[in-house]
């Protein structure tokens, strides 16, 4: 295994500090600031939610937003940078407050299923055939107030009205177990595995991947890759890391375990994920404390982090782990990985 991975993050990735108990601490910058910069970190590609492509897009006609977005695309090809994805942000609007295409509300669902159209309208602009979903309100604040059965209808309806919409376009959906919902109705990766078989066109149904979330559903982010990556569904990949079952994180890659880090680039390596053109993103925050100077240095650790285990992927001694694995001397076959992590 030897391609070179290519690599992509979103505006957002540049946050300005702000938490549930506090404000921003960095002041925010420019679009054109932020492209700069993943130029100069060496990144191929940049992830948008739809009002990251068009900012204030609520506000806009359907023929500005379009406009918008080629405007766009121009100032990507000028840079030499890829769209590699668009998302519709379904969980801001007064609109999605009971959730986007489960919600209560029968015009508010007909407003997430229209912006979503829209979306794939953007990212067909941007010369991307990947919409990301991320369901983050569709689930409940209580369980009575909803029923699943009903949602997952609803859910798949609007995954109907998408692939309809566009024959090219791939619905890559993002789980996530639960935050800002208690509980999420498409939580896993078998979860979004399932309901794309329910769907018109299970095989533009796939899924992005995100360390943090699957260790917020208390699942081993490897083994949901692997899981994705054998229905040839793996179709975008955020790497962070997360410290256990608490609120969403989003550390740098390797920051919390490297050796869960090590064995995702393993399974990364194993199945050649990038050689049909994937991108490995890196969905992380900067620390609060970080200064408008090392705003960057969250994604750049990142990047070089998993460079430094890609390396150590290749260089992973098979025939011994397969010697130790065929005698089931797991100990010894714990030690190989530490010693091998560690260096001499
Ligand atoms: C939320 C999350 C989002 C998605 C894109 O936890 O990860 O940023 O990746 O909408
Ligand atoms: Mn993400």
């Amino acid at each position: 295994m030897s391609h070179t991975y290519r690599f992509c993050a979103g505006p957002w990735n540049w946050s300005e500090g702000r938490d549930p108990y506090g404000p921003e601490t960095r002041p925010a910058q420019t679009f054109d600031w932020k492209l700069r910069e993943l130029k100069k970190l060496g990144f191929d590609a940049m992830m948008f939610h739809d009002d990251d492509a068009v900012p204030d897009i609520d506000t806009k006609t359907h023929a500005q937003v379009l406009a918008e977005a080629r405007e766009l695309k121009r100032r990507l090809d000028g840079e030499g940078i890829v769209a590699e994805m668009v998302a519709p942000r379904l969980w801001f609007s007064p609109r999605t407050v009971d959730g986007a295409y489960t919600s209560n509300n029968p015009a508010d669902r007909r407003y997430a299923i229209d912006r979503s159209l829209q979306s794939i309208d953007i990212a067909r602009e941007l010369g991307t055939d990947i919409l990301v979903l991320w369901l983050a309100r569709e689930g409940t604040y209580l369980r009575e107030a909803k029923r699943a059965g009903q949602a997952f209808d609803w859910l798949i309806e609007a995954f109907d009205a998408m692939l309809a919409h566009d024959p090219k376009i791939r619905l890559a959906i993002e789980p996530k177990p639960n935050e800002p919902m208690d509980h999420a109705y498409v939580p896993t990766i078998g979860h979004v595995l399932a309901i794309a078989t329910l769907t018109r066109d299970p095989a533009r149904t796939g899924a992005l991947i995100e360390t943090a979330h699957c260790i917020l559903a208390g699942l081993d982010p490897s083994d949901e890759m692997e899981f994705a990556l054998r229905f040839g569904k793996l179709w975008s990949l955020h790497l962070n890391d997360q410290n256990g079952l608490k609120y969403d994180q989003d550390k740098p890659f390797g920051s919390v375990s490297l050796r869960s880090a090590f064995d995702q680039v393993r399974t990364l390596e194993r199945w050649n994920y990038g050689a049909k053109g994937e991108y490995v993103c890196f969905d992380v925050h900067p620390f609060r404390t970080t200064a408008p100077g090392q705003w960057s240095a969250a994604l750049d650790n990142s990047r070089r982090t998993f460079l430094r285990l890609v390396e150590k992927a290749r260089t992973f001694d098979e025939t011994r782990a397969q010697e130790l694995i065929s005698k089931l001397d797991y100990q010894a076959l714990d030690q190989l990985v530490l010693e091998h992590l560690l260096g001499k």
